[in-house]
């Protein structure tokens, strides 16, 4: 097939799963043409069945905002005719899905029919995406794509809680290349920021607040007054100056070091013992599907998708959202010598149910149902 994929172009989240599901479709041979503004950054390879088209948004004096929805209709125009693309599929509901309507339309208007699969990814939904300001839209947008997949079960529900949805939503999962995302030998590199054989805790994100950082950093404190651990912070974003702060008041700042937006995320979880992710709110946590592919067990909350990846007591613990003094108590379990090579295996056997082989079939079969009935 040849399929459009529209996603922002982001280190995390959705943006990950759509470019490594166009490379991913690329292997397997079918035609996939990029259409953001600017260059995800997991594009980092060459291949034939690959195409960039970026969005070019011109500015004008006028425009305190620029169009940026109307640009982006307007490429996703000229690319179907230009490539003659089968089929576009958009990650991430705002505003995509409602760019990819518009751009049906004037498609249509030419005799030229595209169906538009969407996929919802999390925040779209359970917090942008229901404000006032874009409910009207999004709820259209969803109704009116000719496929809506969700990325779990949750998610799903969330949806059609929260908007009037008229039409049904398949569940497919995130997914993992467990080629790339396996544990490695870096000893050298655990030696260093652990030169006393010290439990290495993890927490990667985007920064923002509904990761809820603080209770990473507390449950971290706690832990560390008990064994001696060290705490590695993946990514940067609103909440990092903040985050750095608490550290600093806490007087462990010296024991957390924050690695900022590293694109090896593989190489620090290969080294680690623990991961972190104590959301209040998480459609499914890739983040934590790549720590469990790197064979680290996981203390999450227990929001949102979270409870269908991370199996409570075996791939480690889920507690409820804010309750720091639970994931310390189960942190402390998992980090024993006698129970951390067990979570260790079944996190990644975990992991192996997420694997891409498995996972991308089922976006090639629900791309043949919705061009069949489309
Ligand atoms: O984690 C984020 O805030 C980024 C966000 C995104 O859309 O870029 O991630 C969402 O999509 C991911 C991929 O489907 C999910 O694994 C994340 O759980 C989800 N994030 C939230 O729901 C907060």
């Amino acid at each position: 097939m040849r399929i459009g994929i529209v996603c922002y172009p982001t280190f995390g989240g959705s943006g990950v799963v759509a470019t490594e599901l166009g490379k991913a479709l690329s292997k397997n041979g079918h035609q996939i043409h990029f259409i953001t503004y600017q260059q995800p950054p997991r594009l980092d390879f060459f291949n034939e069945n690959v195409f960039y088209h970026e969005v070019n948004i011109p500015s004008y004096p006028l425009f305190q905002f620029p169009p940026y929805e109307s640009a982006l209709a307007s490429e996703m125009v000229n690319v179907v005719l230009n490539e003659n693309v089968d089929l576009l599929h958009v990650h991430y509901a705002i505003p995509h899905a409602s760019a990819a309507y518009m751009a049906k339309m004037i498609l249509r208007a030419q005799g030229r029919t595209v169906p538009v699969v969407t996929t919802l990814h999390g925040t779209d939904i359970t917090l942008v995406g229901k404000d006032a300001s874009y409910e009207p839209v999004v709820t259209f947008s969803i109704n009116e794509s000719d496929g809506v997949t969700a990325v779990s079960e949750d998610l799903r529900r969330d949806t059609f809680r929260h908007f009037a949805i008229k039409r049904d939503i398949e569940v497919i999962p995130n997914f993992i290349d467990l080629s790339r995302f396996q544990r490695q030998q870096k000893e050298h590199f655990k030696k260093a920021i652990c030169p006393n054989g010290e439990k290495l805790i993890v927490h990667t994100s985007n920064f923002r607040r509904v990761k809820r950082i603080d209770d990473a950093v507390m449950t971290f404190y706690k832990v560390q007054k008990q064994i001696p651990a060290k705490m590695l912070l993946v990514g940067d974003g609103p909440e990092r100056a903040r985050i750095e702060k608490l550290c600093r008041d806490l007087g462990i700042y010296e024991d957390v070091r924050f690695l900022g937006k590293l694109d090896a995320v593989e190489e620090v979880l290969s080294v680690a013992d623990l991961f972190l992710m104590p959301s209040e709110n998480e459609s499914f946590g890739l983040a934590g599907l790549e720590a469990l592919a790197c064979e680290v067990p996981l203390i999450t909350s227990d929001a949102g998708g979270l409870p269908e990846l991370n199996i409570h007591g075996v791939t480690g613990f889920l507690s409820p959202v804010g309750d720091v003094n639970d994931m310390v108590k189960n942190a402390l379990f998992i980090l024993e010598d006698e129970n951390l090579p067990t979570f260790k295996k079944n996190a990644l056997e975990r992991a192996k149910e997420f694997e891409l082989s498995k996972i991308l079939p089922l976006y090639e079969a629900y791309y043949e149902r919705v061009v069949q009935e489309t």
